[in-house]
């Protein structure tokens, strides 16, 4: 059912709609099949954070200009007429014309008003902190407890504020408002596969998000994982970061257990649903190092049916592609025992959730 109704819908949400395409490479579908209630609402959720996120990732602003943007950002999301014309990144024509969202942004209720301005607040003020940082100590991100809070800020609020939405607008479990750790595995197992994926993107625009505590183990220097004679280290690296992403599996198929309106539902599970098909792409994966790689149609068009019926076919997608990373796994690996483990209990907490007769 698509809820849009482009009959009556306004010229300056229509922009909106062909901004989130133009935008999105897997979140533009899923929003627009949402529940009307939500439709815009999320939409409008999604540009503003791409707008900030367009702000993050632009390495041509320097940081003196940077840093205020990203904290004011919510701020700057009230100004009518407001445009950024200085961004030289490939979605700088969202900034160019953010008029268009503001203008729509004042036109939502306002608790989703609200949830979308503090979620920004947050965001921004935590993308900033690690601007700010990362040129200080020039060499990214330590520990996994800072991947970990960087993830935070990207993901586990984005994934909060949506929560909030659920649950104001009376489509999701009032219960999963008590479980905040729930709703953030959610968030980290989709942002902690994006930066695994994007390891030879992020380093060639001259970022870094594997914390040094992982990628140390396998290798004295972060520009050896990119080199021909380190390769079997980066692999190691690349399993335990895998190894660190799957630790979220169960809580994500928790949270989506707390589910109780359909097109919620496939918003949420779809892209769950291709970053544990993407976990097992990357792994053991050395094209990783090189180039962008990405799930093929096939695949991506099998997962999107399957996640867009029950929990039961989720659970069937997970329990797939963690017997093919165990099928992938290695004893030479030095996480071999490790992730062996974690994919057997995976297998085990769906086993208990779907017990086969
Ligand atoms: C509001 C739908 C459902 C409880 C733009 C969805 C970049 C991986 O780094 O575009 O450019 O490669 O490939 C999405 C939890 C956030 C986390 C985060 C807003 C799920 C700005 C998404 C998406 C929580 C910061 C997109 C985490 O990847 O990134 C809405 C529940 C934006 C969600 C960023 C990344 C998302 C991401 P990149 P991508
Ligand atoms: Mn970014
Ligand atoms: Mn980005
Ligand atoms: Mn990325
Ligand atoms: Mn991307
Ligand atoms: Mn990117």
């Amino acid at each position: 059912v698509h809820t849009r109704n482009p009959a009556t819908e306004s010229e300056t949400l229509s922009e909106c709609f062909r901004f989130l395409n133009l935008t999105s490479r897997s979140f533009s579908t899923v929003i627009q099949e949402l529940d009307h209630e939500l439709l815009v609402p999320i939409t409008l959720f999604y540009l503003v954070l791409r707008g900030l996120d367009t702000i993050e990732d632009d390495m041509t602003i320097p940081l003196d200009k940077k840093v205020p943007l990203l904290r004011n950002f919510h701020n700057t999301m009230e100004i009518d007429g407001w445009q950024f014309h200085e961004s030289k990144e490939k979605d700088r024509e969202l900034l160019e014309k953010f008029d268009v969202v503001i203008a729509e942004l004042k036109k939502i209720k306002e608790p989703y008003y609200e949830i979308i301005k503090d979620m920004t607040v947050k965001m921004g003020n935590g993308m900033a902190d690690y601007a700010q940082n990362s040129e200080m100590i020039k060499n990214g991100v330590q520990t996994i407890e800072e991947y970990e809070l960087y993830c935070h800020y990207v993901a586990g609020l984005v994934g909060a504020g949506l929560t909030r939405l659920f649950v104001t607008s009376e489509l999701g479990n009032p219960k999963l408002a008590e479980r905040p750790s729930l709703t953030e595995s959610m968030g980290q197992f989709l942002q902690k596969t994006n930066i695994i994926r994007d390891i030879h993107e992020d380093w060639q625009d001259g970022r870094r998000w594997y914390p040094k505590e992982i990628w140390s183990k396998h290798v004295d220097r972060w520009e050896d994982l990119f080199d021909a004679q380190h390769r079997e280290q980066a692999i190691h690296c690349i399993s335990a970061m895998v190894l660190d992403a799957l630790k979220h599996v169960e809580e994500c198929l928790f949270y989506m257990a707390g589910m109780r309106e359909q097109s919620v539902f496939n918003f949420v599970a779809i892209p769950q649903g291709m970053a544990i098909a993407t976990l097992e792409l990357v792994f053991r994966n050395p094209d990783v190092l090189q180039k962008n790689i990405k799930i093929t149609k096939g695949d991506a068009c099998q997962i999107m049916l399957e996640c867009t019926q029950n929990l039961h076919t989720v659970c069937e997608v997970f329990r797939r592609y963690a017997r093919r990373i165990q099928a992938k796994n290695d004893p030479r690996d030095p996480n071999y025992l490790a992730i062996s483990v974690r994919c057997a209990k995976i297998e085990q907490f769906i086993e208990t959730l779907y017990p086969r007769q």
